[in-house]
């Protein structure tokens, strides 16, 4: 394997000593771009783009040629795993994610099977295997996947949700039905985010896009007891090197001292958290990746560096900060933005890093 030219990426989330703050963002490779919506409309369909190795080997190098990044991620989808279930997964033009079959029953959880990542997932480790030779060893390559409770609620709900009512009725109805799914999801994840690693993928993050919407006291039954079972499982250390863990959950400032108890190695923060105040609670133990409000890219260049500026103070000096957006980038933020935002914190980072 070809040695990694740029690792102050992995380096940040084991808090070793870095030159600058690395940086990535989410959602980095999308519609935001032209060249993307090229390359989608070559595909067809969103997942046939996800299927295709070379084309989502593509459209992850493509935010690389423009912005000076410090780490790739995966070109794929955290609903592959459900619909590998067999639940039917399509994304109508315009729409989000729609299931032809959802979780209702008890009968419905049994019957749902693990998926083999080398059989009907195969197509997300190609993907991995090609990004990685691509890539050169320019940057490290990110592997993902949701979080069990996340992805029961697309399962549950069919879709995309805004009051979450089917996947409530369920976890205050028949709770014991929905760990069951959980159960199952957590050990699919498990499976998955180790053959993504064995596939080449670096690093891996769970995206608890919707662990925000439980009640306090649900979180930690409903969806970080699955994520920690996950960190658990997972291979740590893979070509000589360590691979590091980070945990996402939007809206999950309420829970950082559970969430970095788990064992990983990163807590992703999203913009409601005051950084400064996360690293005084965990960042003993982990490393922290977020947090600038992605509407700040519609900002002028100086609104935006001011907000690196700040953020960057906030965490201060040393290592243990990858920055980030606090959650996905928006599709129509100007094509010079990110540039202006990588650019900053590469440039307003170093002297927080001086020996
Ligand atoms: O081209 C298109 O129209 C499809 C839009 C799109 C894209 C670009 C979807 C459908 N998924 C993706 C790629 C994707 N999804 C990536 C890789 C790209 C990158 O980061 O550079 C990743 C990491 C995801 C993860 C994902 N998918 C999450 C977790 C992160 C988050 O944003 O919270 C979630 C919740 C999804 C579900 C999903 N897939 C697609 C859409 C539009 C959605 C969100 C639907 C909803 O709001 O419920």
């Amino acid at each position: 394997m070809t040695e990694l030219k740029n690792d102050r990426y992995l380096r940040a989330l084991l808090r070793e000593p870095v030159d600058m703050t690395p940086v990535w963002m989410m959602r980095q490779a999308g519609r935001y771009l032209p060249e993307y919506k090229a390359t989608r409309a070559q595909a067809g369909d969103f997942m046939s783009l996800c299927r295709n190795a070379d084309l989502a080997c593509e459209v992850t190098l493509q935010p690389l040629r423009r912005y000076d990044l410090d780490a790739a991620i995966l070109f794929s989808d955290i609903l592959t795993i459900p619909d590998a279930m067999g639940l039917g997964l399509s994304f109508g033009a315009g729409e989000g994610p729609k299931f032809a079959r959802t979780i209702q029953t008890k009968a419905d959880v049994d019957n749902l099977p693990i998926p083999d990542p080398e059989g009907e997932l195969q197509y997300v480790m190609n993907a991995v295997r090609t990004i990685r030779r691509e890539l050169k060893g320019e940057v490290p390559l990110i592997g993902f996947s949701g979080s069990p409770w996340t992805l029961a609620t697309y399962m549950v709900e069919g879709g995309s949700s805004k009051a979450f009512t089917k996947i409530k009725k369920m976890l205050y109805s028949e709770p014991k039905v929905l760990n069951a799914l959980l159960n199952k999801l957590a050990d699919s994840v498990t499976l998955y985010l180790n053959a993504q690693i064995k596939a080449g993928a670096q690093s891996v993050m769970i995206f608890d896009t919707w662990g925000g919407v439980l009640a306090h006291h649900d979180y930690p039954q409903f969806s970080l007891q699955y994520m920690h079972k996950i960190v658990d499982g997972l291979i740590r250390e893979n070509e000589g090197r360590k691979v590091p863990v980070t945990l996402f959950t939007k809206g999950g400032g309420l829970w950082l001292e559970a969430i970095a108890d788990t064992g990983c190695d990163a807590v992703g923060l999203d913009w409601t958290v005051d950084i400064a105040n996360a690293r005084a609670r965990v960042g003993h133990k982990v490393a922290l990746q977020g947090n600038m409000d992605p509407s700040v890219l519609y900002a002028p260049a100086e609104r935006i560096e001011q907000e690196v500026s700040d953020i960057l103070a906030g965490f201060g000096n040393g290592s243990g900060h990858v920055f980030n957006l606090g959650h996905g980038i928006h599709q129509d933020v100007p094509e010079e933005s990110p540039k202006i935002f990588v650019d900053a914190i590469h440039r307003l980072s170093q002297h927080y890093h001086e020996k």
